[in-house]
């Protein structure tokens, strides 16, 4: 049998990597099939049984060990973050932090990091649909010379609560209520709004959750956020303050709410799929790296507390300084192994970076390593290839579940008096991690600074930030979730929350919930409007150059004018945009010219929702066809209430007209000459001077 064995490929289909098992046994050429413990299988069809139609026998190992494993299968979701998505990639320092900061991956210009990163939806199941409203993690793992950094962040720079003993409550108000069980993987409900309508402290990230941030229309087009303050630390101990920013390359884009639920009917993983499209045809994802550098005088003279994760710093009073590149630039072998394995913690922070005294950071800080245990079931998941740490790991930490390693001599304590490979690590003050030597004072308290009670200037600051479609949306989100709450003192509430953030918004939601303005909030201390709008913190004002990165979906027929088709599509493709072909159905069909085409979409199974601009061209007589499908029509309804561009060829009016749509500026004549045209419009996006209402 030893002369069968071969050395385990890595690329090998059915291989393994990296957890032992590295020999394949091989028979006719094949990787043989074993059991766990290696043993060859010689029947994976049927079990052993006393006679063809007797009973099944204990003895069958093979089946017994089979059935035992998959029986265990499955581990704890994530108790928040429940759904998530993952993908491997490299960060590349492009601006040394050397004076500010001792971390080693800011040393130089150049240096390469690799790097992990886990999207993901707060609320909802492992199962749950992409594109519900809510906030997106945005976790990424940076295995660093120094040790691994995790920056555990989200894409809305501010959080609900201010103090970490109330996660707990935030989050079951948010998930579903325990008596029904529902609703799944939303905050529209009485349960949420209840509970923000008694914590004033959260209105603040509820207008960035019923903002478009909360429907991005992909990863790849949403920004990240550290969101609490950090410190770098230098090699005198001298600490700066510091937040951190992901800015996506691609820009900001997201959906719309009618698109978003429609999404999750047609695609409910929308965004995972678009993430492994996007890296599996080479059009790696990239952020940039942005940090907020201040001092503690800043700190002092700025208006709120920047230890309050509620608040944020507007850019405009401290820039973004843009240090380094993330680019994503590969799939995971395995969601399990990778994506669902990997155990981020706000604690693992190389030398050079420290805490700040955040009341929220400091209970993370304490909740990340704890809730691995119960999902992983061993303190050794460090041990898992996506959490191991890429440089040398040396200490004293033994035994446990699933121990992995296999740590050789007799010191298993320090100090020892033993020498050479006997007497094991040793800590050292001039390299090690060092804390900032904070000054502290004062009694034990349970109380919160006022400095953290002004809880709706910034909110304010947001809403006059937005442009007039933004703020638009703004209201009607609000409106839609409040209206699913029963309880008429719960959307008061709220609404008089509202009240103390802008009249306009207060009286919006209002007039969209069919009710009296109740009376303003109490307020801790009288808001403030004298704060100036940040252009930072709309996306609108923060989208792309182009359609680059983008899908444009053609709907055609057999027959469609062939040089209309290859134009559209070569003009977009080589401008860095996908495009797919919708047709009646998915069998292959011939163009005018005579080329045959393969649809990647039936018209049934490819709604307009899963693309950023559509293009109609069908034949004369598809067109009469088309006319008649009702999915036809939808495709082209929705298209134009989303405010999508529509690209309109000479034979597709009769469908336009079959879905009520009288064409404005954005539905665009479309011939092989007007394909650049048309492809320079696509890059607004959306044609948001639309008067639609979805
Ligand atoms: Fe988390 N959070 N969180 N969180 N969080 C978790 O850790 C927690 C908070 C964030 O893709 C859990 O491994 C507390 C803010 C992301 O694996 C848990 C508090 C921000 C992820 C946990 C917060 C986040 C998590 C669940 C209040 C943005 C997914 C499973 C003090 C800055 C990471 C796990 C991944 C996951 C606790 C608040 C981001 C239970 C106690 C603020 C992106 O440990």
């Amino acid at each position: 049998m030893a002369e069968q064995q071969q050395q385990h490929d890595d690329a090998g289909a059915a291989g393994t990597r990296g957890t032992g098992g590295e020999l394949h046994q091989e028979v006719r050429g094949e990787v043989a099939l074993t059991t766990a413990q290696g043993i060859p299988v010689s029947d994976n069809q049927n079990s052993l049984r006393a006679g063809r139609r007797g009973p099944t026998l204990l003895e069958d190992m093979a089946m017994r060990e089979k059935i035992f494993h998959f029986d265990h299968e499955r581990i704890p979701e994530r108790v928040v973050h429940a759904r998530g998505y993952g993908a491997h990639g490299t960060f590349t320092t492009t601006e040394s932090l050397a004076d500010v900061t001792t971390a080693d991956i800011f040393a130089e210009v150049g240096r390469e990091t690799e790097a992990f990163v886990r999207f993901s939806t707060v609320a909802g199941a492992k199962g749950s649909f992409d594109l519900a409203r809510d906030v997106r993690g945005f976790a990424v793992k940076l295995y660093t010379r120094q040790g691994n950094w995790d920056i555990v962040g989200n894409n809305i720079p501010v959080f609900f609560i201010q103090d970490a003993i109330k996660f707990p409550d935030l989050v079951h108000a948010v998930k579903e209520a325990p008596d029904r069980a529902f609703p799944q993987a939303q905050s529209a409900h009485d349960n949420f709004w209840d509970f923000v309508s008694w914590m004033p402290e959260a209105i603040h990230m509820t207008l960035w959750q019923m903002s478009d941030r909360a429907i991005p229309r992909s990863f790849r087009f949403m920004e990240g956020f550290g969101v609490h303050t950090f410190r770098f630390l230098d090699a005198s101990g001298k600490a700066t303050f510091v937040k951190f920013h992901w800015k996506p390359v691609q820009g900001l884009q997201s959906v719309v709410w009618n698109e978003a639920v429609k999404i999750n009917g047609a695609d409910p993983d929308f965004h995972r799929r678009d993430l492994w499209d996007a890296i599996t045809s080479g059009d790696f994802p990239s952020w940039d790296l942005g940090v907020q550098l201040f001092d503690e005088e800043f700190a002092d003279s700025f208006e709120f507390d920047v230890l309050d994760a509620t608040k944020l710093i507007p850019e405009e009073q401290v820039p973004v300084r843009i240090v380094g590149r993330l680019t994503l630039d590969r799939v995971v072998d395995n969601d399990f192994a990778e994506t669902e394995q990997v155990a981020f913690h706000t604690g693992n922070v190389p030398p050079g970076i420290d805490f700040s005294e955040d009341p929220l950071l400091q209970g993370r800080n304490f909740s990340y390593l704890d809730t691995q245990l119960s999902r992983l079931g061993s303190t050794n998941f460090t041990q898992l290839p996506v959490n191991a740490p890429r440089c040398p790991v040396a200490h004293f930490q033994r035994d446990g579940h699933m121990q992995g390693h296999v740590p050789v001599g007799r010191a298993n304590y320090e100090p020892n008096g033993w020498s050479g490979a006997e007497r094991g690590p040793r800590a050292d003050a001039a390299s090690g991690f060092t804390s900032h030597a904070t000054p502290l004072e004062g009694a034990t308290v349970r109380e919160r600074s006022e400095t953290f009670a002004d809880h709706y200037s910034q909110a304010r600051q947001f809403w006059i930030s937005q442009t007039d479609v933004e703020q638009e949306h703004i209201v009607n989100a609000y409106t839609f979730e409040l209206s699913k709450c029963d309880e008429e003192s719960v959307r008061e509430r709220i609404v008089a929350h509202l009240r103390n953030v802008h009249p306009d918004l207060a009286q919006g939601v209002a007039d969209g919930l069919g009710m009296e303005l109740p009376e303003p909030a109490d307020a801790a201390l009288e808001p403030r409007t004298d704060l100036p709008a940040s252009d930072a913190l709309s996306i609108l004002k923060n989208g792309p150059e182009s359609f680059a990165g983008r899908k444009l979906g053609i709907l055609l027929t057999k027959g469609a004018d062939g040089a209309v088709v290859a134009a559209v599509r070569d003009a977009f493709t080589a401008a860095g945009a996908t495009v797919e072909l919708i047709a009646p159905t998915r069998g292959p069909i011939t163009l005018s010219d005579g080329t045959p085409v393969t649809a990647d979409h039936a018209v049934d199974g490819g709604p307009s929702v899963l693309f950023d601009a559509v293009a109609l061209l069908p034949s004369a007589d598809g067109a009469t066809q088309l006319v008649g499908r009702s999915t036809a029509r939808d495709f082209v309804a929705d298209a134009f209430a989303h405010r999508k561009f529509i690209g309109l060829g000479a034979d597709a009016g009769p469908l336009l007209v079959a879905a009520g749509v009288d064409p404005d500026d954005g539905v665009l004549p479309l011939d092989a000459g007007a394909a650049e045209t048309f492809l320079t419009r696509c890059g607004e996006l959306r044609f948001w001077d639309r008067d639609v209402k979805p």
